[in-house]
């Protein structure tokens, strides 16, 4: 053999071998969106553009800590749609931090949470979970101890977020707020210029309202806290929250849940679609309470669940299924998020399991698209109307990526869009997805993209949607 033929032969083989063994570096949400701050009132991402987090909060960490490891993680993660996830740690409850738990144990609990979500490129909440204390100022000198070692820890993390009051409450004013959170963000801010910090507001989290007549002032990055259940609260808790931002505070809403605010009781499902319009119209964050398998409506898992990962749509309670619907559409193999807590649907498929299916692009063939009217105003002279989109894979394959393009009758301009990446154009608006809604699995579906136009005309339908 000469020289020139082998090594061509060495080149093949060593193309082969590249070929064989280089492992597609997949994004993550930390390696997409980077270091987090905040701008006006939106959670921003290194880019500087408009990041939402979503994704689940933890039981209080003493009580369910089977959940804390990497493999439930991944699941939120690739299965559930979740760039986020948050440690709740009660301070006063049993076993909580300020009363009979072992504070080395519940470090170490927050350290394996935050090291899992680290390794997976997820950003972390560690949420001081302020309930039955009522006023923060009565554990403030462990507040500040504990935030000085965590900012310490993880200062130099860009994923890492500090919730420092979950629910004030029991008549604890927003001055009192105020001036324990003062104290803590100064003591976090001495080490870490840049965290997040949310700061929980008065009835347990719902006096935005109050905290924006008042803001703290002197430290960048500070968001507020709001929490609802959508069983009981309705919408004058909407407007709140309506009037906080509007008034220009950064709010995060830390944990909600579809059920009753006792963390029981029933679903109402109607509600909280009114509270995801509102909240992917202001683009704010939203983590659900609670990842566990605990006997109450909030619970994500059914009770009969006993994995701690890996869950398939039969696993989740009526809760979990309408949570994962909101992030990432169903899982597949689930009910329109119907299935009640006893019923027991048989899918199986998660993404673990369909990443080994075919992928493809999505087309007429194999999904289907509808936009939807979700509320129509008149401002000015100008008609805005509120679109919502939901895309169903009808086919047993991966859908891998997608591009559909709306065409109006007239002239529409943009107000505003959530969830994909839009251009708006004439009487046309083309959507692809953002990173993590343009996998969609097979059965599954996508109602997670929304858009808001402006039109001249007050009747403006939409006359075609077409995949490109
Ligand atoms: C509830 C839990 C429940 C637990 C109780 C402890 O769901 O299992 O026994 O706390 O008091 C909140 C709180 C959150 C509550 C939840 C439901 O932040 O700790 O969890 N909730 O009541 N605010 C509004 C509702």
């Amino acid at each position: 053999m000469g020289k020139r033929k082998r090594s061509g032969l060495w080149m093949f083989l060593v193309l082969i071998f590249v070929l064989l063994f280089s492992v597609p570096v997949s994004a993550t949400p930390v390696s997409e969106h980077g270091a987090l701050s905040v701008s006006g009132t939106s959670l921003v991402d290194a880019n500087g553009k408009t990041v939402q987090l979503k994704g689940v909060s933890t039981h209080g960490i003493a009580w369910f800590p089977e959940y804390i490891n990497k493999e439930a993680f991944k699941s939120l993660r690739d299965d559930w749609g979740a760039n986020a996830v948050r440690l709740a740690m009660y301070t006063e409850e049993y076993g909580g931090y300020c009363s009979n738990g072992s504070k080395s144990q519940l470090k170490k609990k927050i350290q394996e949470g935050v090291q899992a979500a680290t390794d997976l490129g997820m950003y972390v909440i560690i949420d001081w979970h302020v309930l039955s204390d009522q006023n923060p100022n009565k554990h403030k000198s462990n507040a500040i101890a504990f935030f000085k070692e965590m900012a310490g820890k993880y200062k130099n993390q860009s994923n890492v977020l500090y919730e420092i009051c979950t629910e004030p409450n029991g008549g604890t004013s927003w001055a009192q707020v105020k001036s324990y959170a003062e104290a803590v963000i100064k003591e976090i801010r001495a080490i870490d210029a840049n965290a997040v910090i949310l700061i929980g507001t008065p009835t347990w989290s719902q006096d935005v309202d109050t905290a924006a007549k008042n803001p703290i002032k002197g430290y960048r990055n500070l968001m507020y806290t709001f929490h609802f259940y959508a069983a009981t609260h309705k919408e004058t808790y909407r407007k709140k929250l309506e009037t906080a931002v509007k008034a220009g505070l950064p709010v995060f809403v830390s944990e909600y849940g579809v059920c009753e605010a006792s963390g029981n009781g029933s679903v109402n499902q109607t509600e909280a679609d009114k509270w995801f319009a509102l909240l992917n119209r202001y683009g704010i964050s939203y983590m659900a309470w609670n990842l566990s398998n605990k006997n109450e409506t909030s619970s994500l898992l059914k009770s009969s669940c006993k994995k701690t990962s890996g869950w398939s749509a039969s696993d989740l309670s009526k809760s979990g299924a309408y949570v994962v619907k909101q992030m990432k559409g169903n899982l597949s193999g689930s009910s329109t998020g119907g299935t009640s807590n006893g019923s027991s649907s048989s899918g199986t498929a998660s993404s673990g399991a369909s990443s080994k299916v075919k992928s493809i692009k999505a087309s007429k063939k194999y999904c289907t698209v509808s936009v939807k009217k979700d509320g129509s105003w008149k401002k000015g002279k100008r008609y805005y109307t509120l679109y919502r989109v939901t895309i169903r894979n009808k086919s047993k394959y991966n859908i891998s990526s997608w591009k559909m393009r709306i065409k109006f009758k007239y002239a529409v301009k943009k107000s505003d869009k959530w969830n994909g990446s839009f251009t708006f154009k004439k009487n046309y608006v083309t959507i692809r997805p953002v990173s993590w809604n343009k996998k969609i699995a097979p059965k599954g579906k996508d109602t997670s993209v929304g858009f808001i136009v402006s039109s001249a005309k007050k009747k403006n339908p939409v006359v075609s949607v077409v995949w490109q």
